[in-house]
């Protein structure tokens, strides 16, 4: 199977990271964001939102979304386990994945583009509302530390997709300037535990 990517951007990557963790091959086909490649007609013809990743399946269909790809490779490679063993499992794991992706993903994707050059002049800068959103994803980060003082994982006692969407997120801060501290020590365990990880490195 083929993954769309990119190697600096979040969504591809927690597919990279899952698909690692699961002992997965994807054949990579690195999408240049930078160069606009990615709205390009030749990708917008896989993807009309623009968007990575994009999974090419072995019949030639196309899925994306990273949790879609997750959530379907999941249910053809059941094993590790990623998503939760059990009903109540799964609930954990949903509830810290939706969570994290409205209060930690966005906002950080925010601070990117609203305060980084790297936008400049490819979108319409609101470097305020880039400021706030940092403060939204700085009180996340303290919220995760309350959460990490109490268990190793994110969702628990073991890894899963919840680490992976956390760890990619809190990873994708730092060409904004944001960092774990020394004042949450929980956090940065989890994050150097987590980022020691050969899953982290794909
Ligand atoms: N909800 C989508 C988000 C996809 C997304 O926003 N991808 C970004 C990279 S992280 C992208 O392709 N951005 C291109 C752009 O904004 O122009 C997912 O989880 O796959």
């Amino acid at each position: 199977m083929k993954l769309y990517t990119n190697r600096y951007a979040p969504s591809p990557r927690r597919v990279r990271m899952y698909a690692a963790e699961k002992g997965i091959a994807l054949e990579l086909v690195e999408v240049d964001i930078a160069a606009r490649a990615h709205q390009a007609p030749e990708f917008l013809a896989i993807n009309p939102l623009g968007e990575l990743p994009v999974l090419v399946r072995e019949d030639g269909s196309t899925l994306t979304e990273s949790l879609a790809i997750c959530r379907w490779l999941e249910e053809q490679h059941p094993e590790p386990d990623l998503f939760g063993r059990d009903a109540l499992e799964r609930a954990e794991v949903n509830r810290w994945i939706d969570r994290l992706m409205f209060r930690l993903y966005v906002p950080t994707t925010h601070v990117f583009r609203h305060t980084h050059a790297f936008w400049a002049g490819r979108v319409t800068q609101l470097p305020a509302w880039g400021e706030l959103e940092r403060e939204a994803v700085r009180a996340e980060y303290a919220a995760l530390d309350a959460a990490l003082a109490g268990r190793p994982f994110v969702a628990g006692a073991r890894f899963t997709m919840a680490d992976i969407v956390a760890y990619t997120s809190v990873d994708f801060g730092k060409p904004s300037g944001l960092r774990v501290g020394a004042e949450q020590p929980a956090l940065r365990r989890w994050y150097e535990a987590v980022g020691g990880r050969p899953s982290a490195r794909a």
